[in-house]
């Protein structure tokens, strides 16, 4: 990576606009922002997600690339929006949460990025709070590589299916990528029921991840959060 982009200092989010001029970063369609349930509005042509995932994908490999610990995955797994097929490609995290609803920031927002055959993002946020261990977390995290820059082939299966909350309702706005180049035009998908995980696996990956991984709220600027509810 050519810009040294940071969460704190001379390299921080203020900056990431100047870091890399033909970023979005000073967009006005930018990414997180606090979802506050009063201003959400109820949308009858949203539907309930269409996931396809099987269960038996292979997660490639897992890489701690010095913003985030991110799993990257085999094709297999994707989900429908629409008519539309977009292919899980990774997961990784956020600590504390980087979407704040209703101005409640979760201690972890796990990210799930799937990309379609136009190369368009849709990005599903899933926030973790602090509760009973998580069994898929326990498998992740048999496998942290520790030092930034060190990537471990995996190649074994994960069921994605066990990462989501029971509740599928969510949030759907347009947004950005979080980091730079602060891409707009990401379908943002966060869900509204949290996954519960030990404060042990919190701290786990907090060890390993830059403290406070996560962007500060953006403005919506007139946009308006839909919300699906079953
Ligand atoms: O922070 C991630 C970044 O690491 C990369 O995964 C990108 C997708 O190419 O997505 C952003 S984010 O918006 O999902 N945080
Ligand atoms: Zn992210």
């Amino acid at each position: 990576e050519e810009v040294h982009w940071t969460y704190t200092g001379e390299n921080g989010p203020e900056h990431w606009a100047e870091l890399e001029k033909r970023s979005h970063c000073a967009g006005e369609l930018q990414s997180p922002v606090n979802i506050i349930d009063y201003h959400t509005q109820e949308d009858p042509d949203l539907l309930p997600l269409d996931l396809h995932y099987y269960g038996e994908v292979r997660i490639h490999e897992v890489t701690n690339n010095g913003h985030s610990i991110q799993y990257n995955f085999e094709p297999g797994d994707y989900i429908s929006l629409g008519d539309v097929r977009y292919d899980l490609k990774q997961i990784h995290f956020h600590e504390a949460a980087e979407h704040t609803l209703n101005g409640i920031r979760y201690p972890l927002e796990m990210h799930m990025v799937h990309v379609n055959a136009q190369n368009e993002i849709a990005v599903f946020a899933i926030m973790a709070m602090e509760g009973e261990p998580s069994e898929p977390f326990t498998f992740l995290e048999n496998y942290l590589p520790v030092d930034p820059g060190e990537t471990k082939i995996i190649d074994e299966c994960f069921d994605l299916n066990l990462n989501l909350p029971q509740n599928r309702d969510y949030y759907t706005y347009r947004g950005s990528l979080t980091t730079p180049p602060c891409t707009e035009g990401v379908r943002w998908i966060v869900f509204k029921e949290p996954i519960t995980v030990s404060l042990q696996q919190v701290k786990e990956l907090q060890r390993l991840m830059p403290l406070n991984n996560y962007r500060g709220e953006q403005p919506l600027n007139g946009r308006v959060v839909k919300v699906y509810e079953s």
